[in-house]
């Protein structure tokens, strides 16, 4: 009996062997976001996808909340393999990657769509290129709408409105630049430690997508909202690309393919969170103001694209092109 049993399972195992099927990969995933918000969700389905298309041979534990480390952190741990894959925003990415911060001049996009058009181009293929070489190669793309300004103290309608502001904002030369060119003290922080520092008076204000705006109960201790709308940056699902380059041909295409069906359920419940996190903020008393004339805080932008220029003389082209994209 006991013989059998030895036999088969040697037998089990020459097989696996010669028909090279690997034990199972088990990666560990990083993501920011609280349950219920659209990047959860479709990241917890990434993970369900990549074993129903691997046969169980990758299988993916997701890490909410940030639970694994702020982003700056994680985007670190992604390139040097402690973990395998993060739902990133492009902006902490940028400073690794020089052509992924293309994405991060304010008003680069006219809008969302104009960004997935550039995306889905060959702005959006040097984009991932330049990612992948730094060790984050981007399988899909995330909606994160249109980041405005939002404070404690009044509406923002003309950049006089921003001077003396402190205002949080993600780890970025250029959204340091943004900030100082419109007359206010910029303040990088880590996005958990925003609420705190809005509570507190550390910050005046920051800026943020509605989703955000809500889940982070930002609008709770900062309660003027003003469309500026300045930046439009897209989030990955990215993947270290030793692991990626690691797998099979067909490992590979199951693990692309559940990130773009990932993608494609997180921007449709984007675009539903969007109107339903913009109307809880409003009953909850938040103002709102629409800036009639985005002009000038277009216009005080022209020395943070120069710097950008002057340090990627070799990007200038990648913008243009953006810019002539329909
Ligand atoms: C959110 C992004 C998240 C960023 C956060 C921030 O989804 O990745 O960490 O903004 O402002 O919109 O730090």
């Amino acid at each position: 009996m006991f013989n059998k049993i030895t036999k088969s399972l040697v037998g089990a195992v020459a097989l696996t062997v010669i028909s090279g099927v690997a034990s199972a990969d088990n990666w560990r995933g990083w993501n920011i976001h609280v349950e219920g918000y659209p990047n959860t969700i479709a990241m917890d389905r990434f993970a369900e996808l990549l074993s129903e298309k691997t046969d169980g041979e990758i299988t993916l534990q997701m890490f909410h909340g940030g639970t694994l480390g702020s982003q700056p952190d994680a985007v670190e741990q992604v390139r040097l393999g402690g973990l395998e894959v993060g739902n990133f925003n492009l902006g902490p990415i940028g400073p690794i990657a020089a052509s992924a911060n293309v994405v991060s001049l304010p008003f680069v996009f006219k809008d969302v769509p104009h960004m997935f058009r550039v995306l889905d181009s060959e702005g959006g293929q040097a984009i991932a290129e330049g990612m992948a070489e730094k060790g984050l190669l981007p399988l899909a793309w995330y909606d994160a709408g249109a980041r405005s300004f939002y404070n404690g103290g009044k509406p923002i309608n003309t950049p006089a409105d921003v001077v003396g502001m402190k205002v949080r904002v993600m780890n970025n030369d250029l959204f340091t630049g943004m900030i100082a060119e419109l007359g206010g003290n910029p303040s990088p922080m880590a996005f958990a430690e925003v609420y705190q520092a809005l509570k507190t008076g550390v910050v005046d204000g920051a800026e943020n997508n509605w989703p955000s705006y809500e889940s982070t109960g930002h609008y709770e201790v900062a309660g003027y909202y003003s469309l500026s709308q300045h930046l439009i940056i897209p989030e990955c699902i990215c993947i270290n690309t030793d692991v990626y380059n690691a797998l099979s041909p067909e490992m590979q295409a199951a693990v692309t393919e559940a990130a773009k069906e990932s993608a494609l359920m997180q921007r449709d419940l984007w675009a539903e969170r969007e109107a339903v996190s913009r109307t809880a903020v409003e009953d909850a008393g938040v103002v709102v103001n629409e800036i009639a004339d985005k002009a000038p805080f277009q216009e005080a932008m022209a020395p943070v694209y120069e710097a950008y220029f002057e340090t990627n003389p070799d990007l200038r082209p990648l913008v243009e092109l953006i810019q002539a994209t329909e």
